[in-house]
Parts: C-alpha cells; structure tokens; sequence
C-alpha cells in the first residue's frame, strides 16, 4: 500500500509523500479507494430494487469505504510510516451536501446495509452543486450561504448515460453520475445522481443562496430544497422533482430492456421505494412512457401499482405535499391526462373524497397517489405506523388494510460505531469479538459485563477520550472551548418547533436563574445545540437567535460560566455528527409526542453510550421497551393526549402562561433586558408572543415535567458507577436499530429481492 501512494503521489504532484500537502494525499487515496471499489463485485439478481429519493446525506467518504473495503488499517500504517496519520487527511475531504436531514441520513444507511446485505439496488438522485446551504453566526443570527461542495476530483463518475427530459417549454439532457457504494466485507451498488450540464453556478450572487429562479436550464441542479416561499420557487422544485422521476423511469425501462425482460412483467424485475412524497411523480411518468410504449391504460396502471412502494416519514400537513393543477399543467402538462385518469378512476371506485387524488381545490396530494396506486405504504417506527394507521391516514387504512406496515428505521453501525467511535468498537471488539459489526444483536453479549467494575470504569475512559477530541475539535473550528469534565447534554436535528429546541433553551434559561441564585450544579453542563433553520422559517431562525444570545449572556457571565454552558455547533452536519455524537452523555429527544416519525440521532446516541432524555415519541418508544425505565427517562404528555388536546382544540399556552409563575417567569426572560441588550429586541417578542399566543407546538405543556426529569438525570449522573451501567445497557440494546435489520424486514416484506 505504501508503495502504491507514492507512486501515485509521484504520478500526479511529482513529490513523495513527504513533501506533500494532505490535500493531495487525500485526493491519492480516494483514487485508491475508488479503484479498489471497482474491482468487488457488483450485487446483481433477477429482481432490482431502485431507491428514490431527494436526498442522500452521504457523508465524507474515506473512512468509511476504507472500513467496508477492509483496508482501513493497511493505509493507516502505510501512511503512520511517514509520521502522516489517516485522521488528518479525512478532515480534507469536503462533506457532500445532499442532504437536510434524518430523511436523508436514513437513505444513506440504507445504501450502505443493501449494499452489505448482498441485495441489488441502486440509489437515484439529484447531483446538487451547492446542496444545502451552509450555516454561518453572525450577530447571533443564521446566515445562509452557497455550499460548494464539489472538486475536480470527486467520488463521481460522469457517465455516458444521458435521457432527454421534456418540460412544457423545453426539454433538459440529464448527465448521469455515478457513486460506487460497498457493502461492508460484500458487494457493490450504486447511487446514480441526475445533472444537467446546462446548469451554471455563476448565476448564484457571491457567496449568497440568491439566484434567479426562472432560468431553469441553468439553476435546476444547483440547490437543494430551493426557497419555495413563492410561486417561482414552488415551481422549481416541481422542475427538480420531475427531472429526478423522469430520469429514473427512463433508466429502469433502459436497465429492463438491456437486460431483455419482458416490460409486461416489469413488477417481476423491479421494486421502487419512494422515499417522502419528493418522487412520487414516478408513478405518472412511469405509466406515460408504459402507455406511449403501447401500454393500454389498465395494464400501465396495473404494473406501476405493483412496482411501487411508498414510505412516509411525518405527519406534519406542511410536509405532506400538494400542488396545485395549474403549476404542473405550466411545469409537465404530458403528466396531467395521467393524473387526472388515476383520480377519475379512484373517484368511480371510492366515496369518501378525503382521499381523492385532486381536491375541489385543484391541488394534487402526492401521498394521496402514492397510497392508491403503490403496493406498500410504511410508517418509520411501531409508534408512527399505528398513527398512520388510526388517525393521519386512517381513511386510507380502511380501503387497504393490507398495504399498510411498520418499518422501524435504523443506522448502519459501521459509520455510527466502528468508523465515529473507533476506541469504543476496539473495546467491545475486545469484550465480545467483532460479530457484532454484521450481527448487531450480538451486542447484547454486552450485558454479561453490566456488573464488572473494570469494564464500567474502561466505558467512562471511553467517553472523556471522546469528549477531549470533541474539546480540541470545537476549539479549532470555532473558537470556543469546552470543559471535558462538564456533562455533555445534546440537542442536535434539524430546527423545528416540534423538536421543541426551545423547550430547551427554557431549561437553559432556569438553570441560569437558579445558578445566579446560588444553586450551583455539582458537575458543570455543557448544553449543545446544533441545527439549521429552513431560511424562509422565521420562528426557527428565532429560536437559533434566542440560544445564541443566551450562549453569549453565560460566556460573559464569570458568575454562571464555571458551572453552565450554552454551545451552538456552527453548520450541523455529518461530520460534525459524528464529533459530538461519541461524546453525548445525555441524548436529548424532546418533540412533542406524536409529532416526530422516528428519530434516527436517537439510535446513534444510544450506539455510542448516551442516555436518553426523551418525550414517548416516535423511536424512543420501542428504545425504552429495550432499555427498560431504569435505563432511559422519559417525560410529558403521551402521544394521544396530544392527539386528543389538537382534537378538541382546548390547549393554550396562554393559560399556562398566566397561571404559572415559573414558566411566566422563564418566558419573559426571553423579551428581558439581559437578553435584550444582547440580540435584537424584534425577534425576540417575535418569539415570545409565538410562545405565549400559538405555541402550536405545546412547548408550555411539557416544559415543567422537562425541567424536573433534566434535574433528576443531571443528579443521577453524580453515580458515575450506575451512569456507566446504563450507558452499557444502552448499547447492549441498540442492536436492533441496526439498519441491516431494517433492510431485512424491507426485504422480506415489500421488495422481496
Ligand atoms: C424525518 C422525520 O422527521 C424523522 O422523524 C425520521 O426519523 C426521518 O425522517 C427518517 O425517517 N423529512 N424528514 C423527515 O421526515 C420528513 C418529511
């Protein structure tokens, strides 16, 4: 291996190895890994799953390859030769933005367990230029800029492959890339990413997300999830959502006829997962090119019903997307006969007009397609499933009973355990051998050491390592530095009111009080925050604003600061997941119960030792049924009293406002002269009046039952003993969150590969 980097170094810097920069050391040994990808063998059988979806939060690339090739030590000594360590070239990699959040992670560790599991299936997407935006402070604010994320020498590889795609006016050639993806210790697949060449970065203004919205042949590709605050955006991401499903149907018939298949029996050879309602377009476009094949109607329909599988990941109505008739008839009018047969026909059929296709409104409900016309419709864990079932889509669910099924999400341990936490999968390696990293249910052999001192101690260890690198990380790309002796308490995910980050900030708001009252915590907390804001959602930006001024209030405060600490990670991301997560002691997962799908951080805290601090929402049931109560804590209002409350319409935060003084108390803390003087005084009211008038989220409902159950774990974390048996449970248990038995059950229950 040795010899091989600096042939190639030689090749391409004309340097050896120790007159090169890691920037050119990285680029040698992602061409190594590459080729090394190309030579395994491609997963391949008679039947072939393809994996829609706009997003695939991939993450950096070496590492994790290197561990599924199997070569990951083997360069790291090549390069320890030289004094150079492997670490320092991964932080050159760019991180790929291609996607926001828990949707798009769960798509690429998807990739990664088909790939493993030895099943056929690729990944279709976008190859957006500048992804999502990257996250700047400035002024305690969120600022928004480009993402370029590409360099000359990428993962991709352009290929020859190219479809024409027609829109009203025009039509666009695609460029297909390709990502090789492999499995660990197995074979091959691919993630296939559509561009245009058409597609110009230029027109975006400086750094900025501005560009014109209209000019579609150049900014089709450029951004993911562009502004869709107005009519032109909205029609953007129809143009992107089309140029995505449009590209993968023509692929799929090509693969077929390639491979000389029958296309009448297209259901025989081919499975589509539509991730989110992003690509159902698929189902039009597929039964079009069927019927302009000669197709009748029925049988297109009829083939397409039985291809087709559609996962839903909230039951948030702002994300269950609808588009009005008119934008698709200006953006794709071929695909509208289409539409409008597949609703006549489920209004000839159906009565009741909730699940039309086409609402008396002109708007098209994607979902509304995808669960008439799929074969499969699954919800991302048991808690979510059963909602779906009795109430968001319980209209559904009595037409088709049988189509409905639960698929509880998971993550690959290979990039959660063995890649980020490289100590703590070398010491159970060393407790219970590496079974665990393709059998992750043999963690629980784990449980035979729950009562060994030794063994608690060692997990401790382990976790102030984590902690130290975290220290020394954020120290270097931010600026700040944190205390490794403090608790570390993480909030990461996307920003959302739901997620409930300001409930949070509430706590961060009492204990400052409490500190300033003299009531000091034994062991300092870190609190750490880290998510961006869509830039059109103003509360959430507001909400970023009021942590980062409470953040600055604290760092100023020589009174407060020893014993409490306020961080907000700059630009969350994976890479920066894989920093903090290692190095959480407590997990928190707080949304508001029945209102988060799944959760996937969850899992990974759990991986890593984390507690969690968490609501009964989504996937922290089923890690509470694992764990056991002892092992996990969990507060607020259950999931159909939730239900219930929104039912009946009888919440108000102003209620709990005026007759509670701790919470009154905390809220105008928000709109008080500490913070005042610090932020901006508009977006700060902005934010309280949200929470005292709508508080559409119920933040108040929960936030005292928060603050008691947060004090208790904070107590409970003194035992460090009893912690680090939790912590072990934790992991002991998380074997089933592993995202290979996800893809088994995916399998064994919808693609059957
Ligand atoms: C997320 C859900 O919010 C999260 O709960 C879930 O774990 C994740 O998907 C993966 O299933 N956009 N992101 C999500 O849903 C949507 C829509």
């Amino acid at each position: 291996m040795e010899e091989r980097i600096q042939k190639l170094l030689c090749e391409r810097f004309g340097r050896d190895i120790d007159h090169c920069t890691k920037e050119e050391i990285f680029e040698v040994l992602m061409l190594i890994t590459k080729e090394e990808t190309s030579k395994i063998q491609r997963n391949f059988g008679k039947k072939k799953l393809y994996y829609i979806s706009a997003e695939f939060l991939i993450g950096k690339l070496l590492s994790n390859n290197l561990i599924n090739l199997g070569l990951y030590e083997e360069v790291k000594q090549a390069l320890a030769v030289h004094g150079r360590k492997l670490e320092e070239m991964e932080e050159m990699e760019m991180e790929p933005s291609l996607g926001n959040g828990g949707l798009g992670r769960l798509a690429a560790c998807f990739l990664d367990s088909i790939a493993t599991l030895g099943l056929f299936g690729d990944g279709i997407g976008l190859n957006y230029h500048f992804g999502l935006f990257r996250q700047r402070f400035r002024d305690h604010k969120q600022k928004e800029v480009k993402n370029p994320w590409m360099r000359a020498e990428n993962w991709t590889n352009r290929t020859p492959v190219s479809f024409t795609v027609p829109f009203k006016d025009f039509s666009i050639q695609s460029v297909m890339y390709d990502l090789d993806v492999p499995g660990y210790e197995a074979g091959c697949n691919r993630l296939h990413l559509f561009d245009a060449d058409t597609v110009d970065e230029s027109i975006v203004a400086g750094d900025s997300i501005d560009f014109d919205k209209h000019n579609i042949q150049k900014n089709l590709t450029l951004f993911l999830y562009p502004d869709d605050s107005d009519d032109a955006g909205r029609m953007l991401r129809i143009y992107q959502q089309y140029f995505m499903v449009s590209n993968a149907a023509q692929l799929i018939l090509k693969e077929c006829v390639d491979q000389g298949y029958d296309l009448h029996k297209l259901d025989e050879h081919v499975v589509i997962q539509i991730n989110d309602t992003h690509p159902s377009m698929v189902i039009p476009e597929l039964i079009r090119l069927l019927t302009d094949r000669g197709f009748s109607m029925d049988e297109a329909i009829d083939l397409v019903s039985r291809t087709c599988a559609y996962t839903n990941h909230t039951i948030l109505a702002e994300a269950l997307e609808t588009w009005p008739t008119s934008y698709l008839e200006q953006v794709v009018p071929h695909l509208m006969p289409v539409i409008q047969e597949l609703d006549r026909r489920v209004r000839k059929k159906y009565t009741d007009e909730s699940t039309y296709i086409i609402d008396d409104k002109n708007h098209v409900h994607m979902a509304h397609m995808d669960i008439h016309y799929g074969f499969s419709v699954n919800g991302v864990a048991a808690l979510h499933t059963e909602i779906l079932k009795n109430t968001e889509l319980s209209n559904f669910y009595k037409i088709y009973p049988d189509k409905f099924n639960n698929k509880t999400n998971g993550i690959t341990f290979r990039r959660w355990l063995v890649s980020c936490n490289r100590e703590l999968s070398a010491y159970i390696e060393k407790l219970i051998g590496d079974g665990f990293k393709k059998e992750a249910k043999e963690l629980k052999k784990l449980l035979d050491f729950k009562d060994d001192k030794e063994v608690l101690k060692t997990l401790g260890r382990i976790k102030k390592k984590k902690k130290e690198e975290f220290r020394d990380y954020l120290y270097e790309t931010q600026g700040v530095l944190t205390d490794e002796n403090s608790i570390f308490d993480v909030q990461v995910k996307r920003l959302h009111e739901y997620k409930r980050q300001q409930m949070n900030a509430l706590y961060a708001i009492y204990k400052y009080q409490e500190i300033k009252k003299g009531h000091k915590p034994k062991t300092p907390i870190t609190m750490i925050f880290g998510a961006k804001a869509a830039p059109a959602y103003t509360t959430a930006k507001d909400i970023i604003h009021l942590i980062l001024c409470l953040s600055q209030l604290i760092e100023d405060d020589p009174e407060v600061r020893p014993y409490l600490r306020v961080l907000m990670i700059e630009n969350y991301n994976v890479t920066k997941a894989s920093k903090i997560i290692p190095a959480a002691d407590v997990s928190e997962q707080i949304s508001l119960a029945s209102k988060e799908a799944s959760g996937t951080s969850n899992m990974k805290f759990m991986l890593n030792g984390a507690v969690t601090l968490g609501t009964e929402d989504g996937a922290n049931v089923e890690i509470e049924e694992l764990v056991g109560e002892d092992n996990i804590y969990i507060f607020g209002k259950k999931p159909q009293e939730v239900i219930d409350l929104y039912a009946d319409g009888s919440y108000s935060a102003k209620d709990i406002y005026e007759k509670d003084e701790l919470i009154h108390e905390l809220v105008d803390f928000i709109i008080g002269e500490e913070l005042t003087k610090i932020g901006d005084k508009e977006n700060l009211c902005r934010l309280h009046h949200e929470l005292v008038s709508k508080d559409w989220f119920m933040t108040l409902l929960d936030t005292k039952e928060y603050i008691c159950m947060k004090e208790r774990v904070f107590q409970e974390y003194e035992n460090q003993e009893e912690w680090n048996k939790k912590a072990l449970v934790n992991i002991a248990k998380s074997g089933f969150f592993s995202s290979d038995r996800t893809i088994e059950q995916y399998n064994r229950d919808i693609w059957h590969l």
